[in-house]
């Protein structure tokens, strides 16, 4: 069953703004660009939510690359282990989401696929913590399936339209 954070943060508006802060360099930048958006729209595929990118100034959800320590108190390990974090819902760096860029990032099945991960993070970022139920978007452990074909499992599904 999905879970969501102590108090239930969530977004109280539908309209929200992302940012990509910063880069990998393992991936052309249009890749990363469309992972992103790709990841996002899992989730406003199935919400009133909608993203719109935002380039300059201040975003609800602000993407970046980093490593080790990088500001917020939670630094990243180096490869392996921790792939990336993200915050719930709030201000300041409530909804953010960092990618540790000392992990090897794909858009393939080969390394970390940035995808899969990216829609995991956003669920962080809309209100979601982890799911007991294997096979969940949201289940705690990284398991690859083909990004063409995702669908967002029914837990999820339900989790997130419980929020918005
Ligand atoms: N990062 C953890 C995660 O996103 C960090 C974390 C633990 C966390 N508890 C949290 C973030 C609660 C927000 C709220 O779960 S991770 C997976 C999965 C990670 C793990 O690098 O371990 C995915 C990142 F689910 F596969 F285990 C992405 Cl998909
Ligand atoms: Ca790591
Ligand atoms: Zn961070
Ligand atoms: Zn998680």
């Amino acid at each position: 069953e999905y879970q969501t954070f102590p108090g239930t943060p969530k977004w109280k508006k539908t309209h929200l703004t992302y940012k990509i802060a910063s880069y990998t360099s393992d991936l052309p930048r249009r890749k990363v660009d469309d992972a992103i958006k790709r990841a996002l729209m899992v989730w406003s595929d199935v919400t009133p939510l909608h993203f719109r990118r935002v380039f300059l100034g201040q975003a609800d959800i602000e993407i970046r690359f980093a490593r080790r320590e990088h500001g917020d108190g939670y630094p990243f390990d180096g490869r392996g282990s921790t792939l990336a974090h993200a915050f719930a819902p709030g201000d300041g760096l409530g909804g953010d989401a960092h990618f540790d860029d000392d992990e090897k990032w794909s858009d393939v099945d080969e390394d970390i696929n940035l995808f899969l991960v990216a829609a995991h993070e956003f669920g962080h970022s809309l209100g979601l913590a982890h799911s007991n139920v294997r096979g969940a978007l949201m289940y705690p452990l990284y398991s690859y399936e083909n990004p063409e074909k995702f669908r967002l499992p029914a837990d999820d599904r339900r989790g997130i339209q419980k929020l918005y």
